[in-house]
């Protein structure tokens, strides 16, 4: 890179380093997307979501959208989980109002990462894109997140061919080919750590590991699958940027979001819409800064139920390093409208309440 970054404090990567702020920095899952017309209009001249996510200047506008209009702490990179089973081979169609789809995989010699790299070079060359137009659109207080999703969230995709309520396929797997199942784990950790690695090096400030599907095990596996990899990763980007924060978000973890954060050591952990606020400060905040955990669903109702939700939220979790978000990504009936609401409760926190209040 060639550009000089000025040195000015982020707010969110501030309190990633566990310096509470005053007004908690915010942002979004899913920020950018089809709740907001501009995105609707771009994905409709790319044709489709692949066009974008492999379109640097496609994915460096759709990333700056929702800084533009709410001025978010943090921007995140357009993108999508299953661009890694892509680097491995696997074709992903991405079908209108059908997700993701992709042959199963059933056995390892299907795998190719011979073509690792091109894949994930336009990821790279939009992660530097998005920094340079962070700046150059004076967002000098809005830190850029890079991601990917935790190993056996894609192996769930990998397995099943698509999205899933139960991941039955995948799960059964996981019991009856362990080996198997270690191996394709193994490999996704090890490719996870060098995709991170190179968005780090393009510009990302913050990883953050989507665990969508990590509430789907029980104790030893969820140990075996989630915490383990998660642990490899997050200490091999440990020693190769030591400076970098890694957000985990291993949804619906219930009571081993405490285990995840000991065993894991990631700096910070997203909180599904399910953790409960109090437990959460309690047992959760005094070990790493929290991040979370608006319901999508009161954002997408509005009105007084969703000052008073965010309210709660934080009068909970405010009073120690905090990131606002939601438990899950928006959803993409949304009104725009909510969303400006929500920020400006957030950085007004006092006298929005005032009003909610009546
Ligand atoms: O029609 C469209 O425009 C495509 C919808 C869409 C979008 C906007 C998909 C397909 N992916 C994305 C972007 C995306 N995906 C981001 C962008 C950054 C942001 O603004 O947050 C991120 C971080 C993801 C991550 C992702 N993809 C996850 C983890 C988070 C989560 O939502 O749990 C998962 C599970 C996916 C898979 C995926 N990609 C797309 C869809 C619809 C899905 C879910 C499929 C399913 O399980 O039913």
């Amino acid at each position: 890179m060639t550009f000089q970054e000025p040195k000015t404090s982020k707010p969110f990567l501030e309190t990633l380093a566990g310096k509470k702020q005053p007004v908690p920095p915010l942002w979004l899952m899913r920020q950018a997307g089809r709740y907001l017309p501009e995105y609707r209009q771009v994905r409709a001249q790319a044709g489709d979501f692949k066009t974008m996510v492999y379109t640097p200047k496609l994915a460096c506008e759709v990333t700056l959208q929702p800084i533009r209009r709410y001025g978010f702490d943090a921007a995140i990179l357009f993108s999508d989980i299953l661009t890694v089973p892509e680097a491995m081979g696997r074709h992903v169609a991405f079908e209108a109002g059908h997700g993701p789809q992709l042959e199963p995989l059933e056995k390892l010699s299907d795998l190719d990462e011979s073509s690792t790299e091109n894949i994930f070079t336009p990821v790279y060359e939009a992660v530097a894109a998005i920094k340079k137009q962070l700046l150059a659109e004076g967002f000098t207080h809005t830190a850029l997140i890079g991601f990917a999703g935790s190993p056996w969230t894609v192996a769930c995709y990998m397995v099943e061919g698509s999205g899933s309520k139960e991941f039955s396929r995948t799960r059964t797997m996981a019991w009856q080919k362990p080996d198997m199942f270690a191996e394709l784990i193994d490999r996704l950790t090890a490719i996870t750590i060098q995709y991170l690695s190179k968005q780090i090096e393009a510009g990302a400030e913050c990883v953050q590991l989507f665990d969508s599907w990590a509430g789907l095990l029980p104790e030893p596996q969820f140990r075996r699958w989630v915490i383990e990899p998660t642990r490899k990763i997050v200490s091999a980007l440990r020693q190769s940027h030591p400076h970098i924060p890694v957000i985990g978000f291993p949804r619906q973890a219930g009571l081993f979001y405490i285990d995840y954060i000991r065993e894991t050591g990631v700096t910070a952990v997203g909180l599904d819409t399910q953790v409960p606020l109090t437990w959460a400060a309690k047992n959760l905040q005094t070990l790493c800064p929290v991040q979370g955990n608006l319901d999508p669903f009161v954002l997408q109702a509005g009105g007084d139920a969703l000052l008073t939700a965010a309210a709660d939220i934080l009068e909970n979790l405010g009073h120690a390093p905090f990131v606002f978000n939601l438990g899950h990504g928006v959803n993409k009936e949304t009104n725009p409208d909510h969303v400006a609401a929500l920020v400006n409760f957030i950085r007004a926190p006092h006298s929005a309440r005032i009003v909610s209040d009546g």
